[in-house]
């Protein structure tokens, strides 16, 4: 019984002491085996007394069960911690999000539209704004476009169907099928000069929007700026001066303006305004097709019948009137290839500006 006792106590202190997988396996055949001390004390049973063999047999057992179990719990402690430390060594960090919170800016469009009101605001201009959805008589009739002008094909339009009479007119537009997303900035201007009288030098940035299909340089919404000046004796000559100041203090002193005959019914003469292809800085690419010269929007003196509508005496008040797209602006102050990637919302495209 006494050997019975040490080789337990021994085999225990063994299986405590072991703390790799190596030791363990090492100090099994001691423990377990036909050569362990209990298996040697097993094989001498023969020579004990027959009423002896019994006790003995069970205190054996007890012991060799003992041995057993400890050495199962030290070996799964053994393999628990050695997945534990494989796991902490294969372990990657496969998380795409940058840690803590990151500030957002301005979308580019909303940059361009604040650097634009400053530089006009610095030369004087007030900032107007109007609804985006708008009645006809503001969008066209006021604006020297009766229905069935033929130059309303100039604005593909999209008409809101509104079921019901809106407040949005002032007595001389406002039914429903007469109800439209506004195609231009324009129309700001005939809310200006309604309230205000002259003078007047003010700017109207702003949403529009068109049955354009999306591509490279359309969008069907999009934003523009416009720009009005009524006063006494404004002439051409004042227009093209504002313009060129305007586009050297955006651009820089290398780009400058130029003026080019065209067509809008709301004034007259008009003009299409052109600035340096700003890429190039004149001496042709791509971009301006070798032209040296960039499409920025239109101009023009204010039509005698636009001042009429308002209210404002045309043989007393002269003004001129600009429009152009802010989005196309931004598109070539940073050499961007196509207009839609300022849409699609792709945050790696939108961080860097
Ligand atoms: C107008 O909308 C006139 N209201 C401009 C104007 C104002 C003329 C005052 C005279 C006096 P236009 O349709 O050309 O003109 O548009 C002006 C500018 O808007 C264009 O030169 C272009 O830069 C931009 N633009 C037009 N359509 C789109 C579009 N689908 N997507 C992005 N930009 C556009």
């Amino acid at each position: 019984m006494a050997d019975i006792d040490a080789a337990r106590a021994e085999g225990l202190a063994a299986v405590t002491a072991a703390t790799e997988a190596e030791d363990l396996a090492r100090v099994e055949s001691g423990l377990f085996g036909r050569k362990s001390t209990l298996g040697q004390i097993k094989r001498a049973f023969g020579s004990l007394a027959p009423e002896l063999r019994a006790p003995a047999g069970r205190a054996l057992n007890e012991a060799q069960q003992e041995l057993r179990a400890a050495y199962d719990r030290a070996a799964d402690a053994i393999a628990a911690r050695a997945r534990r430390e494989q796991l902490q060594r294969e372990w990657q960090d496969l998380t795409e999000t940058p840690p803590g919170p990151k500030r957002g800016h301005l979308h580019l469009v909303t940059q361009t539209t604040e650097r634009l009101e400053d530089v006009f605001v610095g030369m004087g201009f007030t900032v107007s704004e109007g609804p985006q959805a708008e009645t006809d008589w503001y969008n066209f009739e006021a604006l020297n476009l009766p229905a069935a002008h033929p130059a309303r094909s100039m604005w593909d339009t999209l008409y809101l169907d509104l079921g019901e009479r809106t407040e949005l007119g002032d007595g001389e537009g406002g039914e429903a099928s007469n109800v439209l997303l506004r195609t231009h900035t324009s129309p700001v201007q005939i809310r200006v000069m309604e309230v205000q009288p002259p003078p007047i030098y003010t700017i109207c940035p702003g949403r529009v929007f068109r049955r354009d299909t999306a591509d490279a340089s359309h969008m069907p919404v999009f934003h523009q700026i416009e720009g009005l000046v009524v006063d006494r004796g404004i002439s051409f000559t004042d227009l093209a001066g504002t313009l060129e100041e305007f586009t050297s203090a955006y651009f820089g002193k290398s780009i400058s303006s130029r003026l080019r005959p065209s067509y809008f019914p709301f004034t007259e003469p008009s003009a299409e305004f052109d600035i340096t292809c700003v890429l190039c800085e004149g001496s042709g690419c791509q971009t301006c097709q070798r032209t040296g010269w960039i499409e920025l929007g239109g101009c023009g003196m204010v039509h005698p019948n636009v001042l009429a509508n308002c209210g404002i005496d045309f043989e007393e008040w002269t003004g001129f009137a600009f429009g152009f797209g802010i989005d196309r602006l931004a598109l070539m102050r940073h050499g961007i290839d196509d207009l839609r990637d300022m849409y699609t919302n792709d945050i790696r495209f939108l961080s860097q500006f």
